[in-house]
């Protein structure tokens, strides 16, 4: 490949001045980024020659994944919301820290100030046929000693995959509780089995994995915040053992450390003391908390949600 001097001096020029560098105003963090950015994707235009039909297909693209909503569903699918986790892990162990649950991406579909409810709620509206799910376990710290009042904050999807507020049709804080644990750090919920996450087959994130010859499914799975003063806010998720998609989710969320195993409970007298009286499964599932360095560990990062 020949490089013309004269051309590469003036894209050089061009950028400097689109990104704002020789401006003495604006942010010069993101000034640096655009820059960096900005060129590039000017190097990924020439590196593929890009058409101009294929640039305002691009451009286009962009409006509607913004008309829909979809840019953070983009970001799981793209596993960039999954490489930030990537980055906290690595900084984690490069600094020695305590090792608690591992942590896992939040998506797109929290809602915050979900009802809460002391050591005990039941997160289900009643209105779908659905397997009957105990999810129940205790939050401890590094050494095993229950932390009592930590809020652990639950949400997701029904039978057909839609999280409340996301689906219309469901009852408003559908399958969203917090619960506060107990003086022996336990939480316990009855809800339903969920099952797996789709992406809408014919909005724009599906596109374009189609485009790269993907899917766009979830496992099923089940998400949490976990926090409680002195620790580390929590973000992660479990997923139920036995999803064909476990391994192979869209979002890159599956670690070998936050798979629950279901278990039937046919045992009526379980059943009664749960005050269910039928048969159901069972998920069982335990968090360790690792102590905050400084209050702003304590906290989940700032980011818009709705309802908050
Ligand atoms: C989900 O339920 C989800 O958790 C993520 C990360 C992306 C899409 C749907
Ligand atoms: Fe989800």
């Amino acid at each position: 490949m020949t490089v013309n001097p004269a051309k590469t001096s003036e894209l050089e020029k061009l950028l400097a001045v689109s990104s704002g560098l020789v401006s003495a105003q604006g942010n010069e963090r993101f000034k640096a980024i655009m820059h960096q950015l900005l060129g590039d994707l000017c190097q990924t235009i020439k590196t593929f020659d890009i058409t101009d039909e294929e640039f305002w297909l691009a451009v286009n693209y962009l409006n509607e994944l913004g008309e829909r909503k979809e840019s953070a569903l983009l970001a799981a699918g793209l596993g960039l919301e999954h490489y930030l986790d990537m980055r906290a892990d690595e900084k984690e162990a490069a600094a020695g820290n305590e090792v608690g649950t591992p942590r896992t991406i939040e998506g797109p579909l929290y809602v915050a100030n979900a009802p809460l409810s002391q050591s005990y709620a039941r997160m289900d509206d009643g209105t779908e046929q659905a397997e009957i799910m105990w999810l129940h376990g205790q939050v401890t710290d590094a050494n095993g000693k229950p932390v009592s009042n930590a809020i652990v904050d639950i949400w997701h999807a029904n039978t057909l995959g839609g999280y409340s507020f996301f689906d219309q049709s469901q009852s408003q804080y559908n399958l969203r509780r917090r619960i506060q644990t107990d003086a022996e750090g336990r939480y316990a919920v009855r809800s339903i089995v969920p099952c797996g996450y789709g992406c809408p087959p014919d909005g724009p994130t599906q596109k374009l994995l189609t485009e790269l010859g993907r899917h766009g499914n979830r496992p099923a799975h089940i998400h949490f915040f976990v926090s409680a003063p002195g620790y580390k806010h929590l973000t992660t998720q479990i997923n139920l053992n036995g999803d064909a998609y476990l391994w192979d989710d869209f979002a890159f969320a599956t670690r070998e450390e936050l798979i629950a195993d279901p278990l039937k409970i046919t045992d009526a007298r379980i059943a009664e003391q749960r005050k269910i009286n039928q048969p159901h499964t069972e998920v069982n599932f335990d968090f360790t908390l690792v102590a905050a360095s400084d209050n702003n560990e304590e906290t989940k990062i700032k980011r818009l949600r709705v309802m908050e």
